[in-house]
């Protein structure tokens, strides 16, 4: 019997991609997408797609897994439960974190990541490096090296007390980055603002949940921005703004990018679809909807929203960051405590994928192309990824979910795959969901089960890339020609 000429054959779908619509039969060939045509020969295997669309797998550029905090609880998940819950959302890249605490060395802290990686994934993964002891050994030995090896983004904090470092740790990090072609991603609010008006809201008696939200004044996130955008500026080096929740937020963002300035700037589900209502519940249930930056307003979604139709926000990531309503996790510091001493974080791997497409797809805002653009697309190609990542091309990586554009489902606690236990979005009915989902092309998700073994994700080691690329428009101060010669790069 001659052999098939594809492994696998996904018959009779509607494709989509970032920019077009088709129906189509997929042909994947160890891995990867081989041929996309109308009536394709037999595969070894056949998915029918009839009446599914067939979407290029998620790609999750913030998640925190198996993350140890700087209070010293770990996260919910471990890299099997987490890129499990993954998969079952449609996700089938995810970019986690390696994260650095003061006085830990940064080769051993990435090596740790790795191999926890490396043994539970099943999923494709690749990491960002967490600075927050960014000394000369770090910046100048550790970051080259790791580059080297495919780790080419550097996160900072710009608060927390035990993750921030600081405007001139910032200016370093951001240097060093520039130095090794890396892109630097950011947690940026005022330090200063939020440490004091948390300090004063407890001195107060102001301890409950909801409290949390108004620790984080709106205007932190606009005064970090605009000193990052100064800095980055200044020494002339790509950034990724993570996680932006206000509508001043997004107004310093387009004005930089008015300016030309290379400012890449992410949201997640959690500034489109909660408020700071959400976290206004009886006792310490509040804790649930607790993370940061806070949710806000209707405003400042509807802000969000626009500034994502407008490109000023490029990417909508999970930031996933699960820890379980109970001793371990957010009860972690004992049962009462004040808003201070509970861990920020929310589960939000899963059903990133699902709300988008409701809320873009089936509700109708944005539409299709773009919902693969913000969630898959855009992603890869910040990060260097594309176009093996992202896309449905000849040559990419087989990584497509088969999705269910007009199943209804009703999100509860307990029913998603991950171990906090509890899904911030409850009580939500979302249409469209994700039926099968194959990564290099083995299913790994198919009729509710999963079919991929822990370990079966890959490393996806990347270089910077377009994205980290400078400007090469020096700042006088940094420019010898301009500077009497001082040569500071
Ligand atoms: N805020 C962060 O900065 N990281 C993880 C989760 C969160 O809420
Ligand atoms: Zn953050
Ligand atoms: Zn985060």
């Amino acid at each position: 019997m001659p052999h098939a000429a594809f492994d696998c054959v996904i018959r009779a779908g509607h494709v989509a991609t970032a920019v077009d619509e088709f129906d189509a039969d997929i042909g994947i060939k160890n891995g990867a997408i081989a041929a996309i045509g109308r009536d394709l020969s037999a595969g070894t295997a056949e998915i029918d797609a009839k009446d599914k669309l067939v979407l290029p797998g998620g790609i999750d550029a913030h998640a925190h897994i198996e993350q140890l905090s700087s209070a010293g609880i770990v996260n919910a998940d471990s890299f099997e439960s987490a890129t499990a819950s993954a998969a079952f959302g449609g996700t089938t890249t995810v970019i986690c974190f390696a994260a650095q605490h003061r006085g830990m060395n940064l080769m051993t802290v990435v090596g740790d990541y790795m191999a926890l990686a490396r043994k539970g994934a099943v999923i494709d993964y690749t990491l960002h490096m967490i600075l927050t002891d960014p000394t000369k050994l770090t910046l100048e030995e550790h970051v080259p090296a790791l580059v080297a090896q495919g780790h080419s983004t550097l996160k900072v904090f710009m608060t927390y007390d035990l993750m921030q470092v600081g405007d001139e740790g910032l200016l370093d990090v951001l240097l060093a980055a520039r130095r090794n072609k890396a892109l630097v991603c950011v947690h940026a609010e005022n330090h200063g603002l939020i440490s004091w008006m948390g300090k004063k809201l407890v001195e107060k008696g102001y301890t409950a949940p909801k409290y949390h939200t108004v620790s984080h004044p709106r205007g932190s996130e606009a005064e970090a921005f605009t000193r990052l955008i100064a800095f980055a500026e200044f020494i002339d080096q790509p950034i990724m703004i993570f996680h932006v929740s206000t509508a001043e937020g997004v107004e310093v963002i387009r004005r930089a990018r008015g300016r030309g300035l290379k400012v890449f700037a992410e949201t997640c589900p959690q500034y489109l679809f909660m408020t700071a209502k959400d976290l206004d519940k009886p006792g310490l249930e509040g804790a649930k909807w607790m993370c940061s930056p806070p949710p806000r307003a209707e405003s400042d979604q509807e802000a969000i929203w626009q500034g994502l139709a407008l490109g000023d926000l490029q990417v909508v990531s999970s930031d996933h960051a699960p820890y379980a309503f109970d001793a371990s996790g957010k009860l972690s510091a004992g049962p009462n405590p004040n808003f201070k001493q509970i861990a920020n974080g929310l589960p939000g791997i899963e059903a990133r994928m699902p709300l988008l497409f409701d809320a873009m797809v089936s509700k109708g805002r944005l539409g299709l192309a773009k919902f693969v653009e913000l969630t898959a697309t855009a992603p890869a190609k910040i990060y260097n990824l594309y176009p093996r990542k992202g896309s449905i091309a000849i040559g990419a990586d087989a990584d497509l979910v088969i999705w269910d554009p007009s199943r209804k489902v009703a999100l509860t606690d307990g029913m998603l795959h991950d171990r906090a236990g509890y899904t911030p979005y409850a009580g939500r009915t979302v249409t469209g969901w994700p039926d099968t989902v194959l990564r290099r092309g083995e299913v790994v998700v198919r009729a509710g089960k999963l079919a991929a073994k822990p370990g079966s994700g890959v490393f996806l080691p990347r270089a910077g890339g377009a994205a980290a690329a400078p400007l090469n428009r020096l700042a006088g101060d940094m420019d010898p020609a301009r500077n009497f010669g001082a040569r500071l790069y």
